[in-house]
């Protein structure tokens, strides 16, 4: 099954109107048939991203409906404001502010109930991957989610594979050690259903660069980008888009 390529840019906590306007633009310019691509703002410039040619994500969601979670925002919301997309489970999320992995399955849940297509995060520390165990840890943070959505839900699903060491440091993981994850990850979701498997789009995420993007994405396995710092220049954003055909 041709599984069609994605690139989500993930702002975390940066960028301002002038480059909203200035993405925006770029963007809208891009043949977006063959691949979809995404942009994930912080939440209060999403108003900002109307009509435009490629979607857009929340950068996290609240498990809950909604009610008193200061701070937080409802998947309603993020659906409301024209998303398709949230990205749950990011290990800066994990890490700045203690989600495990349950909870990550759980705002994955809550984001399927309201439309939205989860990109569920998972990946590895430093120190996983220099004692080998990395398979053992992304495994356990895939369970929940295994556990907790349906066969119908999981196929709604898009995994990104962001080892920890790999983030913003500048270190990509090797096209063939992120291949080896990725396929890994295909034979964990095919030992819930092949099918579903074969559809899963699973993106690598980490120091993703315009020089490094096209042998990443050409990995059986590596359907597109999950895009930190690359993503908040419109040059380098675009290259890496492109970088999927
Ligand atoms: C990983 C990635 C985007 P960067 O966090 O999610 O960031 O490309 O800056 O490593």
């Amino acid at each position: 099954m041709a599984r069609k390529p994605l690139v989500a840019g993930n702002w975390k906590m940066n960028g301002n109107p002038t480059l909203v306007r200035e993405m925006g633009d770029a963007l809208n310019k891009l043949d977006t048939d063959a691949m979809n691509v995404v942009v994930c703002p912080p939440s209060c410039f999403l108003p900002l991203f109307a009509n435009t040619s490629f979607a857009t994500a929340g950068q996290d969601v609240s498990a809950n409906e909604e009610g008193a979670h200061t701070g937080d925002i409802a998947a309603s919301m993020l659906r409301d404001l024209g998303c398709k997309y949230v990205i749950v489970g990011h290990s800066e999320r994990r890490q700045d502010h203690g989600e495990s992995s349950q909870l990550v399955a759980n705002k994955a849940k809550r984001a399927l109930s309201e439309g939205l297509v989860p990109i569920i995060c998972v990946g590895e520390p430093l120190e996983v991957r220099e004692s080998e165990k990395e398979q053992e840890y992304v495994e356990q943070q895939l369970l929940p989610v295994f556990e907790t959505l349906s066969k119908q839900e999981l196929s709604q699903c898009v995994v990104a594979y962001e080892p920890i060491w790999a983030i913003g440091t500048g270190k990509t993981a090797s096209p063939e050690q992120a291949q080896q994850m990725h396929a890994f990850i295909r034979s964990k979701l095919a030992e819930q259903d092949s099918v579903i498997a074969e559809g899963t789009r699973l993106l690598y995420g980490g120091s993703v660069k315009p020089d490094n993007a096209r042998e990443l994405f050409a990995q059986k396995d590596i359907d597109g980008g999950l895009i930190g710092g690359a993503s908040l220049k419109t040059d380098s954003f675009i290259a890496i888009c492109q970088a999927t055909q």
